[in-house]
């Protein structure tokens, strides 16, 4: 066996160079994501995501939620979230996560795509609230998306399928050098629920 060349190690790393991505596949049992999927869909403050981009304020038609340890704010595309408090059930999967992947987290941005109609545009987690270089734990729910990387330098490109109760998780230096994105498709009819756990800065004012 050529240890070099695997495909199915999950901590191989994603990326060529400057940061470290590592996909860990499913972890939960197809059941289990199955039932977190339809809470999520149901118990979520979903609401429609808003940026200010050169000077006027629009609204997509992803929905988000963010929720944390305390009311932290986070802004981001120029506009500013504050966080709601974690429910029994994002407690758990804020556990399974950091279980998982060896990390603690202390807030988490969700995301619900109601088909591959919509998508998130090129972008980096490098915003100021966040710890620097801090991991972020990205879990997966519903639809199979791409979700593709960009080098900002060297323009390389890098992409892994999400897949229905997976984990990938964001290391290092990686929201320095490369950017992300979740394509829009014709093919995906279905809706998706993306976690992002993350580390705030504190304090947090
Ligand atoms: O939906 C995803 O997989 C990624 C979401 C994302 O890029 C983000 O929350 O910054």
């Amino acid at each position: 066996m050529d240890l070099f060349t695997r495909t199915d190690d999950p901590r191989r790393n994603l990326l060529p160079e400057d940061g470290v991505v590592e996909y860990h596949g499913p972890i939960l049992s197809h059941a289990d994501a199955d039932n977190y999927f339809e809470l999520l869909l149901n118990d979520i403050e979903w609401r429609h995501d808003e940026a200010v981009i050169f000077g006027k304020r629009i609204t997509t038609k992803r929905q988000v939620a963010w929720y944390a340890d305390e009311a932290f704010s986070y802004t981001y595309s120029n506009t500013t979230k504050t966080a709601l408090p974690w429910s029994p059930m994002l407690r758990d999967l804020k556990s399974i996560v950091e279980t998982a992947c060896g990390e603690t987290f202390n807030s988490c941005l969700l995301n619900l795509y109601r088909d591959g109609s919509e998508g998130m545009a090129w972008h980096s987690d490098a915003e100021k609230d966040l710890v620097r270089n801090g991991t972020i734990g990205s879990m997966s729910f519903g639809a199979e998306r791409k979700f593709a990387f960009k080098h900002k330098q060297t323009k390389a490109t890098v992409s892994q399928i999400l897949e229905h109760g997976s984990l990938l998780t964001m290391k290092g230096t990686t929201q320095t050098h490369w950017l992300h994105s979740v394509p829009k498709t014709k093919k995906v009819m279905s809706p998706r629920i993306n976690l992002t756990f993350r580390k705030i800065r504190q304090p947090n004012v």
